[in-house]
């Protein structure tokens, strides 16, 4: 099925004009600065196998690449949609949640501002101020070991929430993923080649059809279960020819079989005609992706010293991007 036959049959999710609504004041806000604004996708989607959805086919993705890149958008002065599946990671938070620690982890007894306040108290007794400030007995505060790596982190939080530079969205499956790609990307257009589109969703491809969906739970007493899929509608073609004619867009493509990796990438760009694929490879993700353009296909890779200090490849990928969005919005 193509892409407006899907969305012609499926039923819309919840809240998308909401989204909407959200995402045309952040763009006036950015537009009203004059600044660029990249929609990330990003983590990855759900196929529900039931109507009242019990199960559902999911993939690996974490969202890694997508929360790193929000942030390094943001640092290079972008304003950032950041499209997510709900729970994944996510820009700043990240360096925090998903790991073993608990968040309890983070904290400990804050003994000396205890002692502190009891010493002012005693010395102020007897004054006639309304308001005791002082921390109570159970007072807490960021571990002495952590305060700095937080700070730093919390600092850039506050900035980018000061500046309006991050609007989030999530989604679960791939029905919200596709609606909210179509609505966001059109209150994206005015920004014409100040928008750049950055989809590293990974984004199932296959779905059931809402009419040949299960409406309830599917019962295990039949024995084994075959299932039958669909595949998604190809979303990159209208997104290019309709909905962000003007912006630069970025695919990511994904494989596992390090042969088909760039012929596959070259195919998606001749197929829908847009600016870049970042390939990556399943297992070398965090350390090589080869941008494919037209005219060039390039390597970045982290180095042997980069690695070892758990350097972020995302770092290089956007600044690359960066001056290729530069170029594209100073072609005639
Ligand atoms: O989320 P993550 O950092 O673990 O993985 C990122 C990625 C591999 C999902 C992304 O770089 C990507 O290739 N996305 C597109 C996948 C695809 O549909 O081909």
């Amino acid at each position: 099925m193509d892409a407006q036959e899907y969305f012609d049959t499926t039923p819309a999710p919840q809240g998308v004009e909401d989204v909407a609504q959200r995402v045309r004041e952040f763009v006036e806000h950015n537009q009203r600065l004059s600044r660029r604004v990249v929609l990330v996708s990003s983590g990855g989607t759900t196929v529900p196998l039931e109507a009242n959805t019990v199960r559902f086919l999911d993939n690996f993705s974490a969202g890694t690449r997508g929360a790193a890149s929000a942030e390094h958008f943001i640092a290079s002065g972008y304003g950032v949609i950041f499209l997510h599946r709900q729970f994944s990671l996510e820009p700043y938070t990240r360096h925090f949640t998903h790991s073993k620690n608990c968040f309890l982890d983070f904290l400990e007894r804050d003994a000396a501002a205890h002692e502190r306040a009891a010493d002012g108290g005693a010395a102020s007794s007897g004054s006639s101020a309304g308001h005791d400030a002082r921390p109570r007995r159970g007072s807490l505060r960021v571990a002495e070991r952590l305060q700095a790596e937080i700070a730093e982190v919390f600092d850039k939080y506050q900035a980018a929430r000061a500046e309006h530079r991050l609007l989030k969205i999530d989604f679960v499956t791939v029905h919200d993923y596709l609606f909210l790609l179509r609505r966001i990307t059109m209150e994206m257009s005015p920004l014409g080649k100040l928008g750049m589109y950055y989809l590293a969703a990974a984004v199932s491809d296959y779905f059931i059809p809402q009419a040949k969906m299960a409406v309830h739970k599917i019962q295990s007493g039949d024995g084994a279960l075959t299932l039958s899929l669909e595949q998604v509608p190809k979303i990159i073609k209208p997104l290019v020819q309709e909905w962000a004619e003007h912006g630069f867009i970025v695919s990511f493509k994904l494989e596992t079989d390090d042969a088909m990796l760039l012929p596959k990438a070259r195919k998606a760009l001749e197929r829908y005609g847009h600016q870049l694929v970042i390939g990556n490879m399943l297992h070398t993700r965090k350390h090589v992706v080869h941008f494919i353009s037209a005219d060039r296909a390039e390597e970045i890779r982290l180095t042997p010293d980069e690695v070892a200090a758990n350097f972020e490849i995302e770092t290089h990928i956007i600044s690359r991007l960066v001056g290729l969005h530069s170029e594209w919005i100073a072609r005639e």
